[in-house]
């Protein structure tokens, strides 16, 4: 599965700190950190207190590649923000993310296809977030459909079906799963599905726990990726064992070693 690097994101205390001080050595850590832990992706988020989004992107992503060539996901509900970072990108992007709301869907999937960039769709529009899964993959395919009118191939869409913080709602988590099972029989080739992970345990006294456990559950029903720490070294490990256990890597005695050095 493809692992998305959380790290760099102005939600946290140290990004938002080294976001105001320019601390551009900060950032180069977090994103050579996450890349040597083995993620194929990083997330880029300036957060929701930057007074200067734009610029904080662009000066993110520059940062970022001074170091990686990793691709990344520019991560940010604006699209002016968008269009700053993706153009910036020496690789393929990934726009982070569109919802539902038609207006928005549109106008997201014309800067997909104008930077070829993949797309994340979250499963909520103007009504919110649908109770159940049928409701969350109604608004897939509207995802999936608009994207293919923009000649977005339908493997580059990203269904994202929110998963929340088990402590406030805690039947989602079961509703997510079932989501992403369904997920796979919207289009032909199937769309991929992604998870913010550390969602599922805001808030939670048993972060990390909650993190791997759930994620094992979301990969038995077909993860393709997921927006996480990969400096987790347990959430890695139950990573690794579950794809081995899915048949994704061939066994051997040494399998968390060999994955890691990528065998
Ligand atoms: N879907 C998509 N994109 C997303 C999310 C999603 N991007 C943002 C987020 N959700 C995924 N990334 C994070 C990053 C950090 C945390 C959770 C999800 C997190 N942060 C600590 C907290 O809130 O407790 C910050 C505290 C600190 O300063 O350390 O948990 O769902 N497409």
């Amino acid at each position: 599965m493809l692992v998305i690097g959380e790290l760099i994101n102005g939600m946290y205390k140290n990004v938002r700190k080294a976001i105001k001080a320019k601390d551009a050595d900060a950032i180069k850590r977090l994103a050579e950190a996450q890349a040597k832990a083995g993620a194929g992706m990083l997330d880029v988020n300036v957060g929701p207190a930057s007074a200067d989004p734009k610029g904080t992107m662009e000066w993110l992503v520059d940062t970022i590649q001074s170091v990686t060539d990793l691709p990344l996901a520019i991560d940010t509900p604006n699209l002016e923000v968008m269009e700053a970072g993706l153009k910036r990108c020496k690789r393929k992007p990934m726009l982070n993310s569109t919802t539902g709301q038609q207006d928005k869907l549109e106008a997201a999937m014309d800067l997909a296809a104008k930077y070829k960039a993949s797309v994340i769709g979250l499963t909520m529009d103007e009504k919110g977030i649908p109770r159940d899964a049928d409701g969350r993959n109604e608004i897939a395919l509207r995802i999936v459909a608009a994207a293919m009118e923009k000649g977005v191939p339908s493997d580059e869409i990203y269904i994202d079906p929110l998963i929340l913080p088990c402590n406030v709602t805690q039947q989602t988590a079961g509703i997510v799963l079932e989501a992403i099972r369904q997920c796979k029989v919207l289009a032909d080739p199937p769309p991929k599905t992604v998870l913010g992970l550390s969602n599922v345990s805001q808030g939670t006294q048993e972060r990390p726990l909650l993190n791997r456990t759930y994620l094992v559950m979301a990969l038995a029903q077909g993860l393709d990726a997921a927006i996480m720490d990969p400096l987790d070294d347990a959430l890695m490990d139950a990573m690794i064992a579950a794809e081995l256990l899915l048949n994704k890597h061939i066994y051997c005695d040494s399998f968390l070693k060999a994955y890691r050095k990528g065998g």
